[in-house]
């Protein structure tokens, strides 16, 4: 265990029944059920988001949670990693359609660049999808080496990131 430092995480489905799935991952990494190492501080909206890179597939429902981690970076990686498995997770090809994706955008200011675990992750910066859930859970964000999130977002303007105002993602509270 490390001393606490905020964990930035980006959900991504576009399989399935994407609402049920995104839910289910955020019980399983912060629910009374789940592992300790992660405390729930903010989870964002919902967008709807045309995919990015990859074959032709169908919009994801991209959400970002932020939890206070004790966890070392490969302690996160394998958790968030279980969860992904947890969701039956089918990805045939790089970019391609899937039920779960769980990617660590930042972990405190750790850098690092394993490709096994690549912090900050290496394609938020110009992704939308990621930035703009982001920014709703922490007006303040910052992301390490790249500068306020705010000013990330407004050079990706173009890129379509719709706001599903029916759709709400619950953060779960611990018990104890
Ligand atoms: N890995 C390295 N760094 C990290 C990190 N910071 N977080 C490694 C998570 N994983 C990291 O990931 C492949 C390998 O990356 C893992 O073994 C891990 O050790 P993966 O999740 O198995 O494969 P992937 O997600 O298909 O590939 P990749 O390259 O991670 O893709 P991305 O960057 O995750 O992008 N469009 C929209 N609109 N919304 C999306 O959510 N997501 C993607 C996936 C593409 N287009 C999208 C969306
Ligand atoms: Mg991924």
């Amino acid at each position: 265990m490390s001393a606490e430092r905020p964990a930035v995480l980006a959900l991504g489905s576009n399989m399935g029944d994407r609402m049920a799935t995104l839910q289910g991952a955020v019980d399983a990494l912060l629910g009374p059920q789940a592992a300790p190492g992660l405390t729930p501080v903010a989870v964002s909206p919902v967008y709807e988001t045309a995919p990015v890179g990859g074959p032709e597939q169908g919009a994801y429902l991209n959400a970002v949670l932020v939890a206070a981690c004790t966890l070392a970076p490969r302690e996160l990686l394998a958790r968030t990693q279980e969860v992904e498995k947890r969701f039956h997770r089918v990805r045939e090809v790089r970019w391609g359609p899937r039920t779960l994706d769980v990617d660590i955008i930042a972990l405190g200011e750790e850098v690092s660049g394993d490709p096994e675990l690549t912090l900050p992750h290496p394609r938020a910066h110009e992704r939308a999808f990621v930035l703009r859930p982001w920014l709703d859970a922490d007006p303040g964000a910052v992301l390490p080496g790249h500068g306020p999130v705010a000013d990330l977002l407004a050079a990706v303007a173009g890129q379509e990131a719709d706001r599903r105002g029916d759709l709400h993602l619950a953060l779960p509270g611990r018990e104890g």
